[in-house]
């Protein structure tokens, strides 16, 4: 067992009174298609939640996508859930500080996206008003991240061959390719061959059935860093069976939602990786818990994305600078996402990005974009 830095939950950090809760709904085209095996999208659509406390304002980003096909979250339902339960109960709620937000919000079920934009909006405000960095609070141990890139399912070879060679080119310590049935041994075996011994890993999202695990076991010849998460998210046991059968490294992503699952499915062998997503486990608090579990049991994690603003994108690379983190994550630069990014620009540097270092999240939410790219007015809701 190692021992884990711990979470600095208390400490200085005051509480804060939230006394209005603000929800922004913007569009952001992104720079090329990004297609997976649940749809093909052309924008990011995002839900972006401030609050305004007594000590100033702090903003999340809600992860969810404009419908539910990652997992049963979306864009409208988080909207729905944080109007109605979630900032009516913070606003009842006298003083709080990030840590207090899960028990606030415990009368709820599941909504963990939603859950995990307010929360983070809480933590960045009370980090900004005591000075303290998300990296900081979190127990980040590097000043910067090593960095991979997710590459969607291309409508052809060449396409797929030309993207990843951009990516190759920029830098990017890791690529990972997005597979499913029909889509998956001749690509990996395309870019392993363009890439040489360049990390690589492919990512499934719940596309296969156990009736594939012949087939999948065919990728063990590509010397590939893991498969994640080739079943539903709710069938460990399928991951089990697939782990017993292959030599490539199993890792789960939609079936983790808190450090309980973690614990379970890698008890149970079902994941030898675990990819860490905030917004999937209803906060940056526990996802650090679940880092500190699989870093306890001497399981390497890597930071997922979810197609991310700079908001978001600030508050993952704070995350992945944690010590558990030692493969690259899904924390590509705002270009491979964006023209023009909500914050500041992440700007890759010989494959790493830099962990922000001011207070809270460390960089500014654009406003004039968030007025500029807003697909609906926002939405104000203060104490009944
Ligand atoms: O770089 O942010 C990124 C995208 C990484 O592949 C990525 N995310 O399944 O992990 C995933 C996938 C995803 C994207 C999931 C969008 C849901 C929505």
């Amino acid at each position: 067992m190692t021992t884990t830095a711990p979470i600095h939950t208390s400490g200085s950090a005051l509480p804060v009174t939230v006394e209005a809760v603000e929800l922004h709904r913007i569009a952001m085209p992104l720079v090329r298609p990004f297609e997976t095996s649940f749809g093909r999208q052309t924008d990011r659509e995002v839900l972006l939640v401030r609050v305004l406390t007594d000590a100033g304002e702090g903003w999340g980003e809600c992860v969810a996508m404009s419908e539910p096909v990652y997992s049963s979250e979306y864009v409208d339902g988080c909207d729905d859930v944080i109007r109605h339960y979630l900032a009516p109960a913070l606003l009842d709620a006298a003083t709080v500080r990030a840590s207090d937000v899960a028990g606030v919000f415990g009368f709820v079920v599941g909504h963990r996206m939603a859950k995990a934009a307010v929360e983070t909006a809480v933590l960045d405000a009370q980090l900004r008003a005591s000075g303290q960095s998300f990296g900081e609070y979190f127990g980040a141990v590097r000043p910067e991240v090593d960095c991979g890139v997710s590459v969607g399912i291309s409508p052809d070879l060449d396409t797929l061959l030309e993207e990843v060679s951009g990516y190759v080119e920029a830098g990017y310590r890791r690529i990972k390719l997005k597979i499913k049935p029909g889509w998956d041994l001749e690509p990996v075996a395309a870019v392993r061959a363009l890439i040489g011994d360049l990390p690589l890993q492919v990512d499934a999202n719940t596309a296969y059935t156990l009736a594939h695990i012949d087939h999948l076991r065919e990728l063990d010849e590509f010397g590939l860093l893991l498969i994640e998460q080739p079943f539903p998210e709710d069938d460990i046991a399928a991951h089990v069976r697939l782990a017993r059968a292959i030599d490539t490294p199993v890792c789960l992503d939609e079936s983790i939602t808190g450090v309980g699952v973690a614990i379970d499915a890698i008890e149970r062998d079902a994941t030898s990786v675990v990819n860490i997503k905030a917004g999937r486990m209803g906060g940056y608090l526990e996802a650090v818990r679940v880092h500190d579990a699989c870093r306890d049991r001497d399981v390497p994690v890597w930071c997922g994305g979810m197609l991310e603003t700079g908001l978001g994108r600030a508050a993952n690379v704070a995350l992945a600078a944690l010590p558990g983190f030692t493969l690259p994550g899904d924390t590509s630069a705002s270009d491979r996402y964006f023209a023009e990014d909500l914050t500041e620009s992440f700007v890759l540097v010989d494959g790493r990005l830099a962990v922000p270092t001011g207070p809270g999240s460390g960089v500014t939410v654009r406003t004039e974009l968030v007025e500029a790219w807003a697909v609906r007015p926002a939405e104000f809701i203060t104490r009944a």
